[in-house]
């Protein structure tokens, strides 16, 4: 039980990974297509039948699954097992059109929870650490998920859930926690949090695991520096089971991809035409080992390049690198295509915290684009007078990043709300016209 690290199957070679890819897609195409007549009608119209699928290699003559098919199916269209043998619905926050609900059997618990205990173990994790969840929990997957590894490695489990900022640092300082899990934005809050209080030297941690959002390279340094921790990243989402899909190790150059559950591919999020490794495209799931809620390539919308190159930690499955925003949180400004992420970059390499709020709007036909950015307490007291130069200096540089005009206006510190879960970095108020 204590040995969540297993490298007999994360260590394993190629070809010991690619023939249980092999043998568990087999299965998991004939499975779909005897229990979900959704999935029978889709392979139909598609002309593919579950013979036409013999390895891997047979993977591309398989349809798309897209987020449409799961609201299509909603609720109960996409379960392979009866009902009866489901133990578990989680579902996600459904902030645009209908909630995706994802059903669990015992067996699929128990695989998603190895899989957030390999990420726990590859931060470091043991048993003897005092691992504080303060992802949501409740249909939020992430504190389930990161719970139920935490219970797996063998360490004391902190089921904090989301909010109440105070309440989080007394018991970090109070119980020793060593391990923090939660959003990175969270994170950014409670490290901010935890220096004001001056308590940077009473509290224990050593690493973090954050996910559920995309965060810069920039901002795991400030989180690290700020709180004097590794910060690894860990990737994952409802449909395909919860956090730890992918989970960063030492190295912390990427996300391991559990491929002894899941194949992953990349594709032209045009063409849908699989792409090489090392090239950019959106990435694809297909989940092989589980019961209630297989999804055969499921299009995620995260756009992200996979690796294969020898990682020093000793494991073998593929990397993901962070997804580098997800195609439908592109902004597409003046015709121009604009990721957060970009921004985030600009802000925090110029010494900006990762507080600011990107608003969108349109005037006279034409998209304009604000970014507001809180100053910290130094560059407050520090600047009055300076203001408009520094705009300025944020304009050209923004500019060089993204090739258009971005208005910027510094605010004061702790004008920008801060978010116990997923951040909301963009108001778009253009729909709105
Ligand atoms: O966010 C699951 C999760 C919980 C992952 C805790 C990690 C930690 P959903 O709410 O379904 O599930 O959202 C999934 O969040 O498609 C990505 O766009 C984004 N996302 C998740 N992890 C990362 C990450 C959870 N590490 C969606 N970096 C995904 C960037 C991420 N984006």
């Amino acid at each position: 039980m204590e040995h969540y690290y297993q490298p007999e199957i994360e260590c394993a070679s190629p070809e010991q990974i690619q023939a249980w890819q092999d043998e568990r897609l087999v299965e998991t195409v004939k499975h779909v297509y005897e229990h979900v007549p959704y999935y029978r009608d889709k392979m139909d119209a598609s002309g593919v039948t579950p013979e036409d699928i013999k390895s891997t290699r047979d993977l591309h003559k398989l349809p798309f699954l897209t987020k449409s098919d799961l609201r299509d199916a909603y609720p109960y269209g996409l379960v392979a097992v009866p009902l009866s043998e489901c133990v578990r619905i989680q579902s996600t926050s459904g902030t645009t059109g209908r909630r995706v609900v994802a059903f669990y059997t015992q067996h699929d618990l128990d695989l998603w929870e190895d899989c957030c205990a390999r990420a726990i173990m590859a931060a470091g994790g043991t048993k003897e650490d005092v691992v504080h969840v303060s992802y949501g929990y409740g249909l939020f997957t992430g504190g389930p998920g990161l719970n139920g590894g935490s219970h797996k490695v063998g360490s004391l489990t902190l089921p904090m859930s989301s909010g109440n900022t105070e309440r989080q640092i007394q018991f970090m300082c109070d119980l020793g926690s060593t391990i923090l899990c939660c959003t990175p934005s969270y994170a950014a809050y409670l490290a901010e949090s935890i220096t004001e209080r001056g308590l940077r030297d009473k509290i224990k941690l050593k690493a973090g695991i954050f996910g559920a959002e995309a965060w810069t390279e920039e901002m795991r340094q400030d989180i690290q520096n700020k709180l004097g921790i590794k910060a690894y990243d860990i990737y994952g989402l409802t449909e395909i089971s919860g956090p730890g899909v992918a989970f960063e190790c030492s190295e912390q150059t990427g996300m391991h991809i559990n491929e002894d559950h899941f194949i992953a591919e990349v594709i032209d999020p045009n063409t849908g035409e699989v792409l090489p490794d090392g090239e950019k495209g959106e990435l694809v799931f297909t989940s092989i080992t589980k019961q209630a809620f297989p999804l055969i390539r499921y299009r995620t919308r995260d756009i992200c390049v996979l690796t294969r190159k020898k990682c020093s930690c000793g494991r073998t499955h593929v990397k993901m690198s962070k997804p580098m925003g997800r195609s439908d949180d592109m902004l597409i400004v003046k015709g121009v295509n604009v990721f957060p992420s970009q921004i985030e970059t600009v802000l925090l390499n110029k010494g900006y915290p990762a507080n600011y709020q990107i608003i969108v709007t349109r005037e006279n036909n034409s998209d304009q684009l604000e970014v507001q950015v809180e100053m910290t307490q130094e560059m407050f007291s520090d600047t009055l007078g300076r203001v408009a130069a520094l705009e300025r200096e944020l304009i050209e540089a923004m500019k060089a990043m993204l090739g258009i005009y971005v208005k910027v206006t510094l605010v004061a510190p702790k004008s920008i709300t801060r978010s116990e879960g997923k951040a909301v970095r963009v108001i778009d108020k253009r729909n709105l016209y």
